[in-house]
């Protein structure tokens, strides 16, 4: 489960977004908005891969689909796209050109699955088969596969990269953001402390835009005001390999797929 808390921010927002992928940042700031990554041709390719979307428990339906999990095990396009040059070219300033994805997910918001969630940190990462490792906790299993917190360094050396399927303005629940959260590990009671201090970036961008967020940035999404689709794919990337013999459930690169 995220790390929550309440959907309240005392300071208004601010659309000065940081555009700047370089390592040092999205080091500091723990995000990057950068636009025009994938073209009309990616974009719609992507849109029409999840129109089929399987009767499978990864697939979460309300009136609409709203999240698919585990796409790098049933979507080929996803996987396709997680190698896509211009995608790892985002990811290597910060993971280097070993990097893998790990883990894909689509979120969308429609009407009728228009969700929202308070402040949070990503707190779990996919691996092969539990074990008893220091400092992983939290065991679960999600759509067959399973899920660990594991210390905060491991996510926090990750990177999410979200592609936009839609344009997404400020009126149809876009990401929201507390620049530099990501540096201080887990976070609980510290998270009014931030939301009072920190003036929340609202990640507004355009179809086939990308967002990089480190996982453990402090983030959150309202409900869209006009629900009409917000498709996301959101890709997780790391570098590393995990202690104690624990295996990533999904290791997709170019040189391995
Ligand atoms: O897609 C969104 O707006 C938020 C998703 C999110 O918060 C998450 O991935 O934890």
């Amino acid at each position: 489960m995220p790390r929550c808390s309440g959907n309240t921010n005392s300071r208004p927002y601010s659309h000065n977004l940081n555009t700047d992928y370089s390592h040092d940042a999205v080091a500091r700031l723990g995000y990057a908005v950068v636009e025009n990554v994938l073209n009309a041709d990616d974009v719609a390719k992507l849109i029409d891969s999840f129109d089929d979307a399987p009767a499978h428990n990864a697939v979460r339906r309300k009136s609409a689909i709203y999240g698919v999990r585990n796409l790098l095990e049933i979507n080929v396009a996803v996987r396709e796209i997680a190698c896509d040059e211009r995608i790892r070219n985002l990811v290597a300033p910060m993971l280097g050109a070993g990097a893998f994805a790990t883990r894909a997910i689509l979120f969308d918001k429609v009407p009728g699955a228009n969700w929202s969630l308070g402040w949070h940190q990503d707190s779990v990462i996919s691996v092969r088969e539990p074990s008893d490792v220091a400092g992983f906790r939290a065991w679960s299993q999600k759509a067959g596969v399973w899920q660990v917190q594991p210390p905060a360094e491991v996510l926090g050396g990750m990177l999410t990269v979200r592609i936009h399927l839609d344009d997404c303005g400020e009126s149809n629940g876009p990401l929201r953001v507390l620049p530099g959260s990501h540096r201080f590990g887990w976070l609980d009671d510290e998270i009014e402390d931030w939301k009072a201090r920190v003036q929340q970036i609202v990640c507004t961008v355009s179809r086939g835009g990308v967002v990089l967020m480190n996982p453990i940035l402090l983030h959150a999404s309202s409900p869209a005001e006009y629900p009409a689709h917000r498709r996301v794919v959101h890709i997780e990337y790391a570098c590393a390999e995990l202690p104690g013999g624990l295996e990533w459930n999904q290791r997709v690169a170019p040189s391995n797929d």
